[in-house]
């Protein structure tokens, strides 16, 4: 507890670059309208009357889109539905806008350079983010540098909004170790298989954020199919009844493997969170702009201490669910065609050149930065060592233990047993 303490504490100073590797001032320095000074409560704060309102429209409310998928930027009128989450990008810069479109293209050229990797057997396996940039570029451009995000293992995108070495998150799908950050680094936990376990880990964060008093915000990524699971029910209600400070945001990507989203739910998912207390809102997932400005207003009443949401963004996973699957078994290839009309990365190119915000000397230098980006994780994933075959044995206790000395020594003689065994 004391440890992770230390790594929570607010290291940002007002109007602080946020946590990300963009050339171009982070879209996500500016999240914090509301302000940020109103005390937290901490513990069971009751519902505010704010709250409930945002509970009742979150509810109501389909889809929030600021972007169509012609790039057409909509919502931006006073009287919009989505007026309240507009406001949240409403001062939002071309500037800016470049930023986000970097981070989407160079983020889909590392994830299918991972994918090409895996299958030139550089990688025991890889799961590609493709179709979900928008969704992951906006959300974790909305995180600050003292917030913490506990990740699944499709995160690539907010991974590199947090700043991570994207050739870091390749060590464990090479085999090599057994995560490849510190994530305390970046605030950026490790990537987590268990589905949906993350957010207890997240709410249980959370709640010893509002006990330290920090404006910290916490963000806890799962999908569709993790919201089957009782972990991310048992942490809606913690989070409800403890008024943590945690965005809960779902990335329904409409499959999880092989079984769709009807198998999950009978109510759209965003819904469920009015059954635990508190506000869900379902957000265009390509759309960039939307993601951004529903996670800033996410992330602004957690701040404020009006405790947590939950954000459906609505998206499509364009490829297989890891390298080992074959969707074309379970889903038709229309379903995905119908998606690549709603493509992330091509909405927001059209409005940048509708808008005249970006030129063709802009698309060009960024198709070389991607090829560049593309040539330094081949490099680097195919001269990573190979671990000591015994380092797994050194990590299970802090000190020795007798099982433990004893597996190693039947490990030991298992590799000694191998014709080629020199060296070993
Ligand atoms: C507790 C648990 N059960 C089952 C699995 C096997 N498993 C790995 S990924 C996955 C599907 C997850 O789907 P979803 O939550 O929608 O996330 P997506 O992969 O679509 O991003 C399952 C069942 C697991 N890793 N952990
Ligand atoms: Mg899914």
């Amino acid at each position: 507890m004391t440890e992770s303490t230390a790594a929570r504490k607010p290291r940002r100073s007002a109007g602080s670059k946020a946590a990300g590797t963009t050339g171009t001032k982070a879209a996500g320095t500016t999240g914090t309208k509301a302000g940020t000074d109103a005390k937290r409560t901490t513990g069971t704060k009751r519902t505010t009357s704010t709250t409930r309102t945002a509970a009742k429209k979150g509810s109501e409310t389909e889809l929030v889109q600021l972007l169509t998928p012609e790039g057409e930027r909509v919502g931006t009128a006073a009287n919009s539905a989505y007026a309240e989450y507009a406001s949240y990008v409403a001062d939002i810069t071309p500037d800016e806008l470049r930023g986000l479109y970097r981070d989407m293209v160079l983020t889909r050229r590392f994830d299918a350079e991972a994918t090409a990797l895996q299958r030139q057997g550089e990688l025991g396996l890889w799961a590609s983010l493709l179709g979900q940039e928008a969704a992951q570029i906006g959300s974790g451009r909305a995180t600050r540098e003292d917030d913490y995000v506990f990740p699944t293992y499709r995160e690539h995108g907010v991974a590199w909004c947090r700043g991570v070495d994207p050739t870091n998150l390749l060590g464990m799908f090479r085999g090599v170790n057994n995560g490849g950050w510190d994530p305390n680094s970046n605030n950026f936990h490790l990537y987590t298989i268990v589905i949906g376990s993350q957010a207890l880990h997240a709410t249980g964060y959370a709640m010893g954020v509002a006990k330290d008093g920090a404006d910290s915000g916490v963000i806890a990524y799962f999908g569709d199919g993790a919201s089957s699971q009782g972990d991310v029910s048992e942490a809606f209600n913690f989070a409800a009844v403890y008024n943590a400070p945690v965005v809960f945001f779902c990335q329904n990507n409409q499959w999880a493997i092989s079984e769709s989203n009807e198998k999950q739910t009978r109510v759209p998912l965003y819904q469920r969170a009015q059954g635990f207390g508190f506000p869900g809102v379902r957000v265009d997932g390509n759309d960039v702009l939307a993601s951004l400005a529903v996670t800033r207003w996410a992330l602004d009443r957690a701040r404020r201490g009006e405790g947590p949401a939950l954000i459906e963004a609505y998206t499509y996973r364009m490829g297989a669910h890891t390298t080992s699957d074959d969707p074309s078994r379970y889903r038709h290839d229309d379903e995905r065609a119908a998606w690549e009309a709603k493509d992330p990365i091509l909405r927001l190119r059209r409005f940048l050149e509708s808008a005249n915000h970006a030129d063709e000397g802009f698309f060009a230098e960024l198709e070389a930065e991607s090829e560049a980006l593309g040539k330094r994780v081949r490099e680097v994933v195919r001269a990573m060592p190979d671990p000591d075959r015994f380092a797994i044995f050194e990590h299970a206790y802090a000190d020795g233990h007798a099982l433990v000395d004893e597996e190693r020594a039947q490990f030991a003689a298992y590799q000694a047993s191998f014709a080629d065994a020199e060296g070993v």
